[in-house]
């Protein structure tokens, strides 16, 4: 297992590439060109700045998180496969200047994750990312968007650059009467185009799962339960066609049981996300500390799990809390996720000494 940590790039971030090298057992960023919009090609400069200055801290570049599906992609429009020469061009690009293994990315319509309240109080005084069931039904998204804003210490989420929120209406009425069906087969025809070039360029792709799990503003979801992903992975049978396992998205509902999920799919589980969240009864969520107990999430298990099948992809602490008047970008301060490093670190180092032990 590679232990990474999520990086806004220079300039975009509170946490340094300094900070992050000092969290024990760190491996490589999960970083992204968040500049660039979905559908551009990322240049070779580009990708090779945030490669040379990853390597001055000995770091590597080896999952980006996230390459973005164009929405024409993901609407099969006539359009698409333009969008789609561009992402095999930011593929091979990826290649050219070498040491990226993983890249994430999500088949999410319109929105990427979405909360109602970007710092909701826990009892001990930290905030965390909340999801409101009530806050989103029958809510105008403009609305959610200002109310989110103005708990988002001005930061732009991904996937709710004002930009995108301005063609909201568009967007929204474009996905009137496309299925979960249709969606999905715009999934699968990307990946029988994209996947041979991953491929080709020893790069996995690794779909994150929808955030939260369920339809939200009545959007298509295809990413939500082991259905869903037993569907994807078989759409195109190859080791680069593969998942980002969420706990903290699949987690937000009752019933996705991810122990069973991270045996099931083993070999195609490139990335895995570890995140805590509680599920209250109305089917609201907070995200906790990595703290099993703090949550609903059994990260214990799930750490188990993954030692088991012997996991040797890449693994990152997903959101945090804000902790101790830390000013950071909504869910991605330093310090809950680099507490959450330790609890992951010290399960896995536990797990790999017990098997040691019975193996004398
Ligand atoms: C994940 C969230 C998302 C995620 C994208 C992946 O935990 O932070 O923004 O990065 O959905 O494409
Ligand atoms: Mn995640």
């Amino acid at each position: 297992m590679k232990t990474t940590f999520r990086w806004y790039g220079k300039g975009n971030d509170t946490v340094s590439l300094s900070d992050i090298r000092q969290i024990p057992s760190m491996h490589s960023v999960v970083w992204a060109l968040h500049d660039l919009g979905p559908g551009e090609v990322w240049p070779v400069e580009r990708i090779q700045e945030v490669k040379d200055q990853a390597a001055e801290y000995d770091l590597g570049i080896d999952v980006v998180e996230s390459v973005n599906v164009h929405e024409a992609i993901k609407l099969g429009t006539a359009d698409r496969d333009e969008y789609i020469e561009n992402y095999k061009q930011t593929i091979r690009n990826l290649g050219e200047v070498g040491g990226v293994k993983v890249i994430c990315y999500n088949f999410m319509p319109v929105f990427d994750w979405v909360r109602t309240d970007m710092a909701k109080e826990h009892e001990d005084g930290s905030t965390a990312l909340f999801y409101e069931n009530a806050k989103i039904e029958g809510v105008d998204p403009h609305e959610l968007f200002e109310q989110v804003k103005r708990s988002s210490r001005g930061m732009t989420l991904p996937g709710w650059e004002p930009e995108r929120l301005e063609k909201i209406e568009e967007l929204l009425n474009a996905y009137n009467g496309v299925s979960e069906d249709d969606l999905f087969e715009n999934l699968a025809y990307f990946l029988k185009e994209i996947v041979p070039v991953a491929e080709e360029n020893g790069i996995k792709m690794a779909i994150h799962p929808d955030d939260p799990p369920f339809p939200v503003f009545n959007l298509p979801r295809i990413v939500h339960s082991k259905e869903n992903l037993q569907r994807i992975v078989d759409a195109v049978d190859s080791p680069s066609n593969g998942l980002t396992l969420c706990s903290g998205a699949l987690g937000s509902i009752k019933g996705n049981d991810i122990p069973d999920m991270i045996r099931t799919f083993k070999d195609r589980i490139p990335f895995a996300h570890i995140r805590n969240v509680k599920v209250y009864e109305n089917g609201d969520f907070i995200e906790t500390s990595h703290r099993e107990q703090d949550g609903s999430v059994p990260i214990l298990e799930i750490m188990k799990a993954y030692h088991e099948i012997g996991f040797e992809g890449y693994m990152r602490p997903d959101h945090g809390r804000h902790l101790w008047g830390e000013e950071s970008r909504p869910g991605y301060g330093l310090y809950d996720r680099a507490l959450g490093i330790m609890y992951m670190m010290g399960a896995w180092d536990m797990l790999e000494k017990l098997e040691k032990e019975s193996s004398q």
